[in-house]
């Protein structure tokens, strides 16, 4: 059974956590938190590196010793060095290291003095103030503290859309591979490309619908089995997502699709739709009293309601039944409207691959052009480049120009916005290239007021074509910087400036609603990978999930059109 890529890297984190709590060397602890980042990056599951006898050594910071305690964890989804030191703390230490302000050194400090070892255990221990007493945390601390547990046992679970799919592709081979399981297909918000997930919805057709959920409770990623009846299953898998199977018959397929594919509010609409034209709409079909009309395609059931069928990206109930009924519904953007891509490192700066080789590797995609902008100089960490490494990189591209045949490679950079809103890099020198990305990549908390006057200034200067990632998120990890998104939206429009959908999975930044903001206002949005490595432009049709959840055209979208009609836009900016 294939350990997705995801796990390994939760067991390796979940491995450095513990080792750091212990007081391991650092060097150690960091070794392990490298390698879950690079595993976690990777296109590939590493199972399928190791079955094309690949050698992991090859990756980035990966030696010996940890190649072989990845491909054990990679057959098993463990390793005897996570029980044995599982076996040694408690088991709920790592989910304190979850609570917003608790590193490993505060948390070893409060299991030691305190005897805390689960959130409850330090949110009852904050209430009751003993938290102060602690040598190192004051009442401030404390009292954060208590905020922070109180939210965090309140929150529910979710999972980001990518880390749920490389579950559901294995889980759906598995699942098809029963004879007499057919038509296995996610619904739900997976289905809808929600960002993130709170669980997952598979839907099947059957005859024998008890004997298809054994075969899913026999699944080997499987954790515990939190249900299983004759047309309905519900497991954990490993990692802790939930899993809903429900198996139905093959003349109500389209009407259990529309419904379990949700959202909720869309569902709730539609029935009340349905009742107003005298008709009733359930999960079954739809019924002229107990005469059934329409159920076996998602089709039959809104044509049956008077509507064209909707795109699951847009069922949340924001406008998209009357856009159906009235024959609106926009013409979404698709993966294959794309011609380009314009944000795009390389190991010049914090990438991994080469600008030939992204070059290559986008051109296998069928993009025709793509833009190369690494880092500025202010990001010495990522490696920025300063004006005179850029102005080499600008002639090596002209160079690769010259030999390339099936993609035109533009010269750009991904500019630091500075604090007070200037920008990393000199204008004549921006001038000079095709492509301008500029970008936040640190102080994110200023106040709203400052935070959008810094933007609405990156926005103002004559060489920026594309903000990028608007807010900055990072999904489970950062909050959007505080921004008035109205007002940088509007001024995106009057100055000409593309807003980003940046594509990468954790970021997603453009949001859904923000891209139907940005197309109220008249402003473009532009569909970026921010590729680091050449697997990255797969990421791709997480941004176009996001834009068509936005209403997004290909009208709307910069780099939906041709490499000519891209020098025009860029130029007439
Ligand atoms: P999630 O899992 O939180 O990311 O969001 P969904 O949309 O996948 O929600 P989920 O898993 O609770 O249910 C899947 C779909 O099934 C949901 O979008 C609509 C439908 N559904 C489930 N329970 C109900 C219900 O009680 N009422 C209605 N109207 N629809 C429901
Ligand atoms: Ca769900
Ligand atoms: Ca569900
Ligand atoms: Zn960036």
């Amino acid at each position: 059974m294939p350990v997705v890529n995801a796990t390994i890297a939760a067991v390796l984190d979940e491995i450095a956590n513990l080792l750091d709590i212990q007081g391991a060397n650092a060097f150690r602890v960091r070794a392990y938190r490298n390698a879950a980042r690079t595993i976690g990056n990777l296109g590939t599951a590493v199972g399928t590196l190791l079955a094309h006898g690949k050698d992991l050594t090859d990756l980035p910071g990966i030696g010996d010793d940890l190649a072989r305690k990845i491909a054990t964890i990679a057959r098993t989804g463990t390793c005897p060095q996570l029980e044995r030191l599982r076996a040694d703390m408690p088991a709920a230490l790592s989910e304190l290291l979850h609570v917003p302000g608790l590193g490993p050194k505060r948390v070893k400090t409060l299991w030691h003095d305190l005897g805390v070892d689960t959130v409850e255990a330090l949110h009852q221990a904050a209430r009751e103030g003993r938290v102060r007493s602690v040598h190192g945390f004051g009442e401030k601390t404390e009292r954060r503290i208590l905020e922070a547990t109180h939210a965090h046992l309140k929150r529910e679970r979710r999972f980001r859309l990518d880390v749920a799919e490389q579950f559901v592709t294995p889980l759906v081979e598995y699942l098809s591979g029963l004879d007499g399981l057919d038509r296995v297909e996610p619904a739900g918000s997976f289905r809808r490309r929600r960002d993130t997930v709170g669980d997952l919805d598979i839907l099947a057709t059957a005859e024998d619908g008890a004997r298809a959920i054994r075969h899913l409770t026999q699944y080997g990623e499987v954790a515990d089995v939190v249900s299983a009846g004759p047309t309905r299953g519900t497991v954990r898998l490993r990692g802790g997502l939930q899993v809903d199977l429900r198996v139905v018959p093959p003349a109500s397929r389209g009407a259990a699709m529309q419904y379990f594919t949700g959202s909720r509010a869309h569902g709730v609409a539609l029935r009340r739709l349905a009742q107003s034209k005298g008709l009733k709409l359930n999960e079954y079909g739809v019924f002229a009293g107990d005469r059934p009309v329409a159920g076996d395609t998602e089709e039959s059931v809104y044509a049956a309601l008077g509507l064209a069928w909707i795109p699951p990206e847009l069922r949340e109930d924001r406008g998209e039944i009357e856009a159906a009924r009235t024959g609106r519904l926009p013409r979404l953007v698709t993966h294959e409207d794309l011609r380009g891509d314009l944000h795009v490192h390389t190991k010049a700066s914090d990438g991994h691959d080469s600008v030939e080789a992204m070059a290559k590797a986008a051109a296998a995609r069928g993009l025709d052009y793509i833009a190369i902008t690494d880092h500025s100089q202010r990001l010495t960490i990522a490696g920025g480049l300063d004006p005179s490494r850029l102005a080499k990189q600008i002639d090596e591209i002209a160079r690769l120009n010259e030999r390339l045949r099936d993609i035109t490679v533009l010269a750009g950079t991904e500019v630091d916005i500075l604090e007070d809103g200037s920008l990393d890099l000199p204008r004549s020198l921006l001038e000079r290239l095709d492509v301008v990305v500029a970008s936040v990549h640190g102080h994110f908390d200023l106040s709203r007021a400052r935070q959008t006057r810094r933007i609405l200034r990156a926005l103002e200067h004559p060489a920026v074509h594309v903000l990028g990632h608007p807010t900055c998120r990072l999904i489970d990890e950062r909050d959007p910087c505080d921004l008035d998104m109205q007002r940088v939206i509007r001024a995106a429009a009057a100055c000409g400036v593309a807003l980003e959908v940046n594509a990468s999975p954790k970021r997603l930044d453009l949001t859904d609603l923000h891209c139907r903001m940005a197309k109220a206002e008249g402003a473009r949005v532009a569909i970026d990978s921010d590729a680091h490595d050449a697997d990255d432009f797969d990421n791709l049709r997480f941004g176009i999930g996001q834009a068509r959840r936005g209403w997004l055209e290909p009208a709307d979208v910069l780099n939906a059109c041709t490499l000519g009609e891209l020098r025009e836009r860029l130029k007439r900016r």
